[in-house]
């Protein structure tokens, strides 16, 4: 749906000429605001109030120099950033990424992505993001420390339990959280809560592991029912190895569905019998290899050389589960053509546009990643009340709250594409059902 009203335009235009080189937070941002037309033209006081000009400006963005000494006793710089973008609805919550790619337009695009995402969980979450330029692949243990306490020297004096909350997110997991976690508290003296996905015994919450991949297979789960279908019986192909494609795998394979190709940045591995969830768990989560090694332990498996192949592999459903713009229109055109129905958005933003509008005309059931993806901070959310608490609750607990946290994303979704003229497009759905609730509460708090 291209840009026709020319108050969106005109906050489109901005956005541009103060962000040129930021092409992701741009491509976030415009797709939002396409959505979004309806929604202004039937409420003028959102114009009114400017609510567009300021949702896409970052209430705060903060840059500073990581420095480290490496196990050759040279010192090393990377560049870190927290980038709180808006605290309408609580505290700024959302991961940190380390990964070479980033910079202000990849943490600007996700903690703009996060505004929505955490309004649509019904938690008490405002929205922000972080990361550092860190290439941890290749590091050994004691330099990622190194690393994540230098990161956190900076960062502690931002944040804080009720003021921001960081998470993990790419190459970030339950080891970087406890070193993050370790220099917070050596530099305060707080035990706070103030990062999720803490260790267990620690203030972490059971499920949160585990709460990206399945809540986007609860999702989908809806999504199929809408049409009524199930996993059972169906060809899945998830992208990745980390940590939202690993639970992912779990999650469908429960639910009667059989995953037959996963990938990393450097490939990916197809067996039509399926993928052995335990090798890859132990290639991921323990040695830190690469997905290629999982051939040697099962030679009927295939390895195949770059990520993109990954999509002409025949399935029912797709969970692109790794980064951002890993599935484009091409792919997305072959996987309709071999009969994908639904496509789940592990990732953030994975799909390019054209393949997202792709799959909507040509009757894919779409879940946005907003959306399909916000199990892992709504659980997250789930631990910060546990800790307000002082309590831990059981699994099973957590996960029926975290099912239907994913099944009341859906139906909102679903409620404001029909309320707004384009029904089944959990797009548009999605970002204003996610939008309403932060605009009015803009409204309500004043110009700030
Ligand atoms: P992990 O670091 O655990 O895993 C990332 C996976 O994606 C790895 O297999 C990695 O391969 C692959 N990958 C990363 N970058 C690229 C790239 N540039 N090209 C191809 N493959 C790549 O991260 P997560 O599983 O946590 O995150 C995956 C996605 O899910 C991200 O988009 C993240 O923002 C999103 N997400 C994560 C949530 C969470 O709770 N963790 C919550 C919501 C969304 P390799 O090992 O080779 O780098
Ligand atoms: O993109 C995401 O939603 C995350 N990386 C999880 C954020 C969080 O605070 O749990």
């Amino acid at each position: 749906m291209p840009i026709t009203n020319s108050y969106v335009q005109s906050v489109y235009d901005v956005t541009k000429q103060r962000n040129p080189e930021q092409a992701e937070f741009l491509q976030a941002v415009t797709e939002v605001l396409e959505s979004l037309q309806p929604v202004i033209e039937k409420h003028p006081e959102y114009q009114e109030a400017g609510i567009l000009e300021r949702i896409v400006e970052p209430e705060r963005q903060v840059i500073f120099r990581v420095p480290w000494v490496d196990d050759q006793g040279k010192v090393q710089v990377n560049r870190g950033m927290r980038i709180q973008f808006n605290s309408a609805l609580g505290p700024y919550k959302g991961g940190i990424r380390f990964h070479p790619t980033v910079y202000p337009g990849i943490i600007k695009f996700l903690g703009f992505e996060q505004i929505f995402k955490n309004s649509l969980t019904g938690l008490m979450m405002g929205g922000g993001k972080g990361g550092a330029d860190f290439e941890p692949k290749g590091k050994s243990d004691g330099e990622v420390m190194r690393f994540c306490q230098s990161f956190m020297t900076e960062l502690y004096r931002h944040i804080g339990a009720d003021a921001d909350v960081p998470a993990g997110d790419i190459n970030v997991g339950g080891r970087e959280i406890g070193y993050l976690f370790g220099q917070y508290k050596r530099l305060t003296k707080q035990f706070e809560g103030i990062l999720t996905g803490k260790g267990l015994d620690w203030g972490g919450s059971l499920v949160r592991t585990e709460a990206t991949g399945y809540g986007s297979v609860y999702y989908c789960d809806e999504m199929l029912k809408a049409r009524k279908e199930s996993f059972d019986g169906k060809t899945i192909v998830v992208s990745g190895s980390g940590n939202v494609a690993i639970y992912t795998h779990q999650k469908v394979t429960e639910l009667g569905g059989k995953v037959v190709a996963m990938s990393d940045s450097n490939g990916y591995i197809y067996d039509k019998d399926g993928i052995n969830l335990d090798t890859v768990q132990l290639l991921k989560e323990v040695q830190r290899k690469r997905i290629k090694e999982y051939c040697n332990e099962h030679p009927s498996a295939k390895y195949t050389e770059g990520c993109k192949g990954i999509w002409n592999i025949p399935c029912d459903v797709a969970f692109p589960s790794a980064t951002q713009n890993e599935l484009d229109k091409e792919s997305a055109q072959t996987l309709v053509k071999n009969g994908c129905i639904a496509v789940s958005e592990g990732a953030n933003m994975p799909c390019t546009p054209d393949a997202a509008e792709f799959f909507v005309k040509n009757n894919v059931s779409f879940g946005p990643g907003k959306a399909a993806n916000a199990g892992g901070v709504a659980t997250s959310g789930l631990e910060m009340a546990q800790n307000s608490q002082r309590m831990a609750w059981s699994f099973e607990e957590t996960d029926k709250k975290l099912q239907s946290i994913m099944v009341n994303i859906h139906q909102l979704g679903q409620e404001a594409a029909e309320e707004y003229g384009t029904p089944g497009n959990l797009i548009n759905g999605s970002n204003i059902a996610g939008f309403v609730k932060v605009a009015n509460a803009m409204i309500a708090q004043g110009v700030v």
